[in-house]
């Protein structure tokens, strides 16, 4: 099969057009990548590269050793990717140890894959243990209600999930863990992958400060549909802080539970708190 047509790579690549045009993704904003299953890569191997050379990814990830990855370029625009994806995208392999990777597909004009690699990595190492194997998307994007709330809220996983709860019904069933926050970092290293990957054990949304917001997921619509849906809430919530400072009514506690048995889902009782 030719790899641009590959079903993986098309959900890929509408994904990031998505992202583009809900606007979370200002000039080279925003990273994506899927953990690429055996039958994909096998459909697409004659295209695969062997001749890049191996690159430190910048930390170790052996549970992801000899897996292959669908990643954006560091520095490219996510609303290029549709128009030439070759160039914009690539496909990576880890070797052995867990601490290298090489390019085997894309980036035609050059270049490297996502500035965020190590947090990428790092957190499909995680998801892939925590979900038994089903999550394979991670994505980062620059949704700006949510940046906004991490100027007005206390940077604390029980307020921002709870906040995020009580702004639609929906928001509980869809991510019933809850969401958790990493304050200030500095981007694109270790020390913000391994903080995002420790919040990633328990949450499948990390926001980061004054920055924007990771989510992982089973498949593109899910993980698309899991940064829409917190943003959608951050956006109401905006909203309603900006019409008058405290609500009138909104979900109470008992309410959150019995919304909780009748759609079976488990929400920790840590963020049902009396206010
Ligand atoms: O520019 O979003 O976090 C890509 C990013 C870095
Ligand atoms: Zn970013």
């Amino acid at each position: 099969m030719k790899l641009l047509e590959a079903p993986f790579v098309q959900g890929f690549i509408r994904m990031c057009d998505d992202g583009f045009h809900q606007n979370w993704h200002e000039r080279n904003g925003g990273n994506l990548s899927y953990r690429i299953k055996s039958e994909e890569i096998e459909s697409v191997k004659e295209e695969l590269s062997r001749d890049k050379p191996w690159q430190p990814i910048g930390t170790g990830v052996p549970g992801l050793k000899g897996e292959y990855f669908l990643v954006t370029g560091s520095g490219k625009y996510f609303r290029n990717v549709i128009l030439d994806p070759a160039a914009n995208i690539c496909v990576v392999e880890v070797d052995e140890t867990g601490e290298n990777y090489r390019i085997c597909w894309g980036l035609v004009d050059g270049g490297r894959p996502t500035s965020e690699l190590p947090s990428h990595l790092m957190n499909h190492e995680v998801k892939k243990a925590a979900s038994g194997g089903r999550h394979r998307v991670i994505y980062h994007a620059h949704p700006a209600n949510i940046i906004a709330l991490t100027f007005v809220l206390p940077l604390e996983d029980k307020v921002f999930t709870r906040e995020l709860w009580e702004m639609a019904t929906e928001c509980p069933v869809v991510f019933p863990a809850g969401v958790g926050v990493v304050g200030w970092m500095v981007p694109g290293g270790r020390d913000i992958a391994v903080a995002t990957s420790e919040l990633m054990k328990r949450y499948d949304v990390a926001v980061w400060t004054h920055h924007g917001c990771f989510c992982s997921g089973e498949d593109f619509d899910l993980t698309f549909g899991l940064m829409h849906t917190v943003e959608k809430s951050a956006e109401i919530l905006v909203k309603v802080m900006s019409i008058r400072p405290d609500k009138l009514q909104t979900i109470r506690p008992r309410e959150f539970r019995d919304l909780a048995a009748d759609f079976h889902v488990t929400l920790p009782e840590e963020f049902l708190f009396e206010k």
